[in-house]
């Protein structure tokens, strides 16, 4: 697309641009996690809460949805409340969605591929969220694998999130990862981590330490003219994990009620999502709020070191 044609469909809100022009540090923030992974109003409050974290560290929070057929890059306190309240009825939208929606100006919620998408036109090279999407447990038969790894494949954004739900097949996630040249780093650990929990039983490609390394290598990869992305996984604070069995049993419970009533498609994500929720009476959403938190923290001091090492440069 002529970049001033691309103008006409992607909307950075003033702060952002300003920021970026400046270089200075922005993280960009995913919707389906608005309007998918959380209930109203816990939703928008955790919103609202990472893009204040974002503040507070120093740098600009860019969320990321489309709304009436334009991307946004950088939503506004009512266009959060809005995706938030409207909830599921928003569509989720992922990569094979977004000339759909664009074309005929509906509201989308981006799901990690799509922010990566919007964000890398945008500009914008650090992206905070939960958990990604991965190889689904059974996907030998099923072929149900998410699309947020070919991005990762295919993007030079860095998603930093607190590992993979084990609700994925997380074995499967890091050979698919592996086989697409994305780099799995895991943040203070060698272990990849569960989201809810910080152990998986899986191994990350390398430990990473500091927010100054992580940057190094985003713009290594920059230097080696690679297209894909980099993972980054960064476990769970230690007081607000969840008990191993606790949620496994929960995870298992919903994986065999989604087979007995047939969910499948991109309804498997936001189903599964829910249903642990209702098993674990609101625990897993008290964890899943302040992973998120956490990741905001250091994707900002991630996107900070970036314009750090760039303008010493
Ligand atoms: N995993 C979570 N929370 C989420 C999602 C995944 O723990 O909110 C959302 C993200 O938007 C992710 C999407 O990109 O689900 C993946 O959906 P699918 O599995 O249909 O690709
Ligand atoms: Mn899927």
């Amino acid at each position: 697309m002529e970049s001033t044609e691309l103008k006409q469909y992607l909307e950075i809100a003033p702060e952002v641009e300003e920021a970026l022009r400046s270089n200075r540090p922005v993280v960009a923030l995913e919707s389906t996690i608005i309007s998918h992974g959380m209930p109203y109003p816990q939703n928008v409050e955790t919103a609202m809460k990472v893009e204040e974290t974002i503040r507070n560290c120093g740098a600009t929070p860019a969320t990321i949805a489309v709304i009436k057929g334009k991307m946004k890059a950088g939503c506004s306190a009512d266009e959060i409340e809005y995706l938030g309240k409207k909830g599921v009825e928003v569509t989720k939208c992922s990569r094979r969605d977004m000339p759909v929606i664009l074309a005929r100006g509906m509201d989308g919620a981006t799901t990690v591929t799509t922010t990566m998408l919007i964000a890398h036109l945008a500009g914008i090279r650090v992206f905070a969220t939960g958990g990604i999407g991965g190889v689904h447990r059974g996907a030998e038969k099923t072929m149900d694998i998410s699309a947020d790894l070919e991005e990762l494949a295919s993007t030079p954004v860095m998603v930093v999130c607190a590992g993979a739900k084990s609700i994925l097949d997380l074995g499967l996630t890091l050979e698919y990862l592996e086989t697409k040249g994305v780099p799995v780093l895991g943040y203070g650990t060698k272990e990849l981590p569960a989201f809810y929990t910080r152990k998986s039983g899986f191994e990350v490609d390398y430990r990473v330490d500091t927010p100054e390394e992580l940057a190094k290598i985003y713009l290594m990869q920059r230097r080696l003219q690679m297209p894909n992305g980099i993972l980054v996984t960064n476990p769970i604070p230690e007081e607000y994990s969840m008990d191993k069995t606790v949620i496994d049993k929960a995870i298992e419970e919903a994986l065999a009620e989604a087979k007995n009533r047939g969910i499948h498609g991109k309804e498997t994500t936001p189903f599964l999502l829910a249903k642990i929720k209702d098993i674990t009476g609101g625990d897993s959403l008290d964890s899943n709020i302040q992973l998120v938190l956490n990741n905001a923290r250091l994707a900002s001091e991630t996107a900070k070191e970036l314009c750090r090492l760039e303008q010493g440069s």
